[in-house]
């Protein structure tokens, strides 16, 4: 890791946006000095991020969670996820930010003031879930290039915005509009300021749904820098590259929106099913829309010890992109059969749910407790890796926890 080049390239001004907070007395640092936050400790970790976040990139910062930090019904600010593209906007002044909606599909555009957006328009609550479309790459096999995500990319915060919906419909939209696309004031990796790390976006259909947001807020606080502070596009139950962050504005398009990581196998799979390695044409691949149904055990960790005979209660929770969860199961005998856990409603649309179980185990010995989601269309979770495609999207396989009952 080479966090000592990243922190000599960057100004004090962007020290003070990485730890969230002004640093004070900053004119009275002797000249050349780094402060001890920004020697080598990791400036999201220290002050924002529970240690045991694990870092998977600091070029850009990417960190995922593990299993057993996901056991809060709302996730905490310290155990969301980090999946950045680009470099996080190094100067951030909420006063003067606009949001500038353009694009061929809108009638004249038109920018607001955060304070305009904030006074104008109602405002809504959502629990949302939000899952990087690479959550699980790690297991695929031919290996996909990218973050070796794992389990832990995958967050359900609780945002506070406006409806996207609510805006379009004051600057008018065109009859032609069929996608939006978003952009945001991240820092390309190159620093080229002519190439944008990301500006992905969704059809109409999901632009306009009530629980898509231009949030402000997340768990009733300003938006954390690290997730888009000040101002955030979220579309939950989508791939959360849709949820572009640090929003500067919605292009609404009179085609499918073509910004960075849009097209080739960026966020795309093969529409039909591949040989693991298989080379697939542009043509033959498809955007990602709603994720595929999954679940995550949280308690206990992986790795828990039990008393003979005393059972344990398991937790965790499901989700299925646009759609219901139905049914949860586990299986202690590695698949087959399986029970039926208690599982909840969600909080509201696109929000995971939660389930536990009572389980008993007969004897001591080694186990493992897997858990498989069923969504309202029948879908299951597969017990092992789904279809293989080029980038490594989509592993929405059975979470498996090890267990030992002495
Ligand atoms: N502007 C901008 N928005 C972005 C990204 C980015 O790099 N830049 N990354 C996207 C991706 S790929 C994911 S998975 C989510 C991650 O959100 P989080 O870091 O708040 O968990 O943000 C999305 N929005
Ligand atoms: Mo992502």
């Amino acid at each position: 890791m080479k966090r000592r080049n990243f922190i000599r390239k960057s100004s004090i001004g962007a020290f003070s946006v990485l730890l969230g907070v002004d640093i004070v007395y900053k004119e009275l640092m002797p000249k050349g000095y780094l402060p001890l936050a920004l020697q080598d400790t990791d400036p999201f970790k220290l002050f924002q991020k529970d240690p045991e976040m694990v870092v998977l990139n600091d070029k850009p910062w990417n960190m995922e969670a593990q299993a057993h930090l996901l056991n809060d019904y709302i996730t905490p600010n310290k155990y969301m996820f980090i999946r950045n593209n680009g470099i996080i906007p190094e100067q951030i002044d909420s006063s003067k930010w606009t949001l500038k909606i353009d694009g061929e599909s809108v009638k004249t555009p038109k920018e607001y003031s955060l304070k305009d957006l904030k006074t104008k328009f109602k405002s809504y609550t959502y629990q949302l879930t939000l899952e990087c479309g690479g959550n699980g790459r790690s297991e695929f096999n031919p290996p996909a290039k990218g973050n070796q995500w794992t389990i832990g990319a995958v967050s359900c915060a609780k945002w506070t915005g406006i409806r996207l919906k609510d805006v379009l419909e004051d600057v008018g939209i065109k009859e032609d509009a069929v996608y939006i696309g978003y952009h945001g004031a991240d820092i390309h990796l190159s620093r080229n300021p002519n190439k944008n790390p990301i500006s992905r976006g969704a059809p109409m259909s999901k632009a306009l749904q009530e629980e898509t947001l231009l949030a402000f807020a997340m768990n009733d606080e300003p938006i954390p820098i690290a997730h888009g502070y000040p101002l955030r596009l979220v579309a939950g139950g989508w791939p959360a590259s849709v949820s572009g962050k640090w929003l500067t504005g919605i292009s609404v398009r009179n085609k499918v929106h073509d910004g960075e990581k849009m097209g080739g196998s960026s966020y795309r799979v093969p529409c039909e099913p591949v040989e693991p390695g298989e080379k697939v044409a542009d043509e033959d691949m498809c955007i990602i829309e709603s994720m595929p149904v999954k679940s995550l055990i949280t308690y206990p960790k992986t790795g828990a010890i039990i008393k003979n005979g005393s059972g344990l209660t398991i937790k965790g929770h499901a989700w299925a992109g646009e759609l219901e969860v139905e049914e949860l199961e586990y299986s202690i005998d590695f698949g087959n059969s399986w029970k039926s856990a208690q599982l909840k409603k969600p909080v509201n649309r696109l929000a995971w749910q939660h389930f536990d179980a009572r389980v008993s185990f007969p004897k001591t010995g080694y186990y493992e407790v897997w858990a498989r989601a069923t969504d309202a269309n029948g879908n299951k979770q597969p017990m092992l890796l789904p279809g293989w495609n080029p980038k490594g999207y989509l592993n929405n396989a059975c979470h498996r926890i090890a267990v030992k009952v002495v």
